[in-house]
């Protein structure tokens, strides 16, 4: 809609057509139906389930980063440095504070419960037996007991649903299916997004389709601004459920400052800055009444800067649900 004095659109009209315009444009995913069915049995199970009389509450984690194709049959593509780490150790504490999850991963990343794993289980855990059988190394054996348990505890006993994605665009469309699919759960449904998404991209539409050739001299390509969804999440989504965003930063002088100006502009209930060398020992919750460091216990060998946090934020959340039933 044009503003009919002066013939300009408005910042949220544009904003609205590139979140428009990014949708229509995605590829459809590939496995759209199966995740929707998916989703809707592991929340049904939620909506009508309570735990200790209270109605169960549900996080989305996001974990990893997105890529961003330059071919649609993609041989080439932007990534990001994103190891997943936050989202599946923060997976696990939320599992332990007694949330359902649904954790929107980036295919390959670190998984929850397989953090104490070494890079290649498989081949450096186990060992085969004379009579042809598998055998655990004995020095692994407490690590793959508890990964296995762990996992198969949370999956089968249905608190954990794991969903891949790769793209930028199969993580937004995700992200959305998950955000509308949770809308009944009101304020008990909570967003935790520590995926690092991708801020800019090329349009399906825009992009090559075969592997772009390498003798045609210097590349030129336009990448256009990925459309913020923070925003619409927060007004359109999901408007009830309790927001928390991320923000990293390689520059310690300005991450504080984008951080508040996140918390602002998008409307967070929260949002955890966080600098690129130190996010494993800490980070700062900046909220509307002031900012908060967490760090993780270092006199505790292996603490988790995400065991303090996950706490922080179920207690925050809690006062959030009081607040608005
Ligand atoms: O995945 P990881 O454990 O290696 O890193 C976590 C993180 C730094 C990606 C996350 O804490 C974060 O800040 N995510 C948002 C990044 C951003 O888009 O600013």
């Amino acid at each position: 809609m044009m503003d009919a004095s002066n013939g300009l659109r408005s910042f949220e009209e544009t904003h609205n057509a590139d979140i428009k315009s990014f949708f229509d444009s995605a590829p459809p995913l590939k496995d759209g139906e199966d995740i929707k069915r998916k989703l809707e049995e592991f929340l049904g199970k939620k909506f009508s389930s309570s735990e200790n009389g209270r109605p169960c509450r549900v996080v989305c984690v996001t974990s990893g980063g997105t890529t961003v194709p330059l071919e649609q049959r993609c041989v080439r593509y932007i990534d990001n440095f994103s190891s997943g780490h936050r989202g599946a150790s923060s997976t696990e504490y939320f599992l332990k504070a007694g949330y359902a999850v649904i954790f929107l991963y980036r295919r390959g990343t670190c998984q929850p419960y397989c953090r104490s794993l070494p890079d290649d289980p498989m081949l450096e855990c186990f060992d085969v037996t004379d009579e042809s059988g598998i055998t655990v190394l004995p020095k692994h054996e407490k690590a793959v007991g508890a990964a296995i348990s762990g996992n198969r505890t949370a999956v089968t006993g249905g608190t954990l649903l794991k969903l891949p994605f790769t793209t930028i665009f199969e993580y937004l469309q995700m992200l959305q299916m998950i955000a509308l699919s949770s809308r009944s759960l009101g304020s008990n449904a909570l967003f935790y997004l520590a995926a690092a998404v991708s801020d800019f991209y090329v349009p399906w539409e825009s992009m090559a389709e075969h592997k772009i050739q390498s003798g045609s001299g210097p590349l030129d390509m336009r990448l256009v601004q990925v459309p913020k969804m923070l925003s619409v999440l927060r007004k359109d989504w999901a408007p009830m459920a309790f927001c928390i965003s991320f923000k990293l930063e390689t520059d310690i002088k300005i991450l504080l400052e984008k951080a508040a100006m996140a918390l602002k502009k998008y409307d967070m209930h929260m949002v955890v800055a966080n600098e690129l060398l130190t996010r494993k020992e800490e980070v700062t919750v900046v909220t509307k009444s002031g900012n908060i460091t967490v760090q993780r216990d270092r006199t505790q060998a292996g603490a988790d800067v995400e065991d303090p946090l996950v706490k922080f934020i179920v207690e925050k959340h809690s006062d959030y649900i009081s607040s608005t039933s």
